[in-house]
């Protein structure tokens, strides 16, 4: 097997039945208006499962916008410059330029063929096609339009490995850091304050002590969904630590954030926690809060929060301070 620097990653990825779908289960748009053209490649194309017929670029600009297919397959013949603008179109956005597009054209017609390559298209079949060769053409379009995909997935997925907590889906300590050191900046943009909370689970070691640590991965789980249920999309939510949190609140003051913890604190508390066995578990949490004054540096925000924690464990814990 060929590995290359940039093939490693997904060459542990392969699936061979994913590649044979990839080559047969298709979705690939024909654009004819031509009838006998259309039945030919219909009949070339047999094997193909997820074959669909458009006779004009009305139609098919609105297949495109409604569905990612896997290749589209454009005549140039189409009446007027219809084909060449059909390629121009699909060759106009950053979705469309994943769809690979194979042209037909007439023989002698060079010049709306080469206009069309100018235009990016992948690659050209000359009129009648030959079966053996428009086979092999979708399929090279195909196999690279499959790799593609997984290539795309791939990084998508490195990308959220990097800065996502795998336990609990929140955000990491290295996100949220990046995410501090870049607020910074946009401080003097709103006139409005953003506030900060350390969220800490209260006696969690005592937890992992009587129940197994696999119960306590559980809680941290769940305390993550309530959170993330009772938040706004706007808040940043990051496990900083083994059983530690740090909500980001934009727009918020000191105060607001201060009721916000009441009422997570309350949210932890009050109902209780599923361990597995139908065994229930009470939680609590304690929150320091705090508001981020222009210009601060993160390090002295996230200082004062953890202090203001201190003070709520010291006081009793199950409790939020400012
Ligand atoms: P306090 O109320 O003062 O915060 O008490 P605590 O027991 O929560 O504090 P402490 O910091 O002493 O203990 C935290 C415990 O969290 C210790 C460690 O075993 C546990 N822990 C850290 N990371 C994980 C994890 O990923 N999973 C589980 N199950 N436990 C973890
Ligand atoms: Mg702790
Ligand atoms: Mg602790
Ligand atoms: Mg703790």
């Amino acid at each position: 097997r060929e590995v290359t620097g940039l093939s490693l990653g997904i060459a542990n990825h392969a699936d061979p039945a994913r590649e044979a779908a990839a080559l047969l289960n298709a979705s690939i748009l024909v654009v004819e208006d031509d009838p006998a053209m259309t039945e030919l490649i219909r009949s070339q194309l047999a094997y193909q499962t997820g074959l669909c017929f458009v006779t004009g670029d009305v139609e098919a600009k609105q297949a495109v916008r409604d569905n990612l297919w896997d290749l589209v397959i454009v005549s140039l013949t189409l009446p007027g410059q219809n084909g060449l603008r059909l390629c121009a179109h699909l060759r106009s956005s950053e979705r469309l330029r994943q769809v690979p597009v194979l042209v037909l054209s007439k023989v002698g017609d060079d010049r709306s063929l080469l206009r069309a390559l100018d235009l990016g298209v992948n690659d050209y079949v000359t009129k009648p096609p030959d079966r053996a060769e428009l086979q092999a053409r979708v399929n090279t379009q195909l196999r690279r339009k499959s790799f593609q995909d997984r290539l795309r997935e791939t990084m998508q997925m490195s990308v959220e490995m990097a800065v996502i907590d795998p336990l609990t889906g929140l955000y990491n300590r290295r996100y949220l850091e990046s995410h501090l050191a870049g607020r910074a900046n946009h401080d003097g943009a709103s006139p409005r304050p953003t506030a900060l909370m350390i969220l800490d689970l209260d006696h969690f070691k005592s937890i992992n002590d009587r129940f197994g640590h696999a119960a306590g991965d559980t809680v941290l789980k769940q305390f993550a969904h309530r959170i993330r249920l009772n938040i706004r999309g706007v808040d940043l939510a990051a496990r900083v630590g083994g059983e530690e949190f740090v909500i980001v609140l934009p727009e918020t003051s000191g105060m607001e954030a201060q009721m916000i913890a009441q009422r997570l604190v309350r949210v932890i508390g009050q109902e209780a926690f599923v361990i597995g066995d139908g065994r229930e578990l009470q939680v609590t949490v304690s929150i320091g809060v705090t508001e981020a004054r222009p210009g601060e540096a993160a390090e002295e925000v996230l200082q004062r929060a953890d202090a203001a924690l201190y003070r709520a464990k010291g006081d009793g814990r199950n409790r939020s301070e400012v």
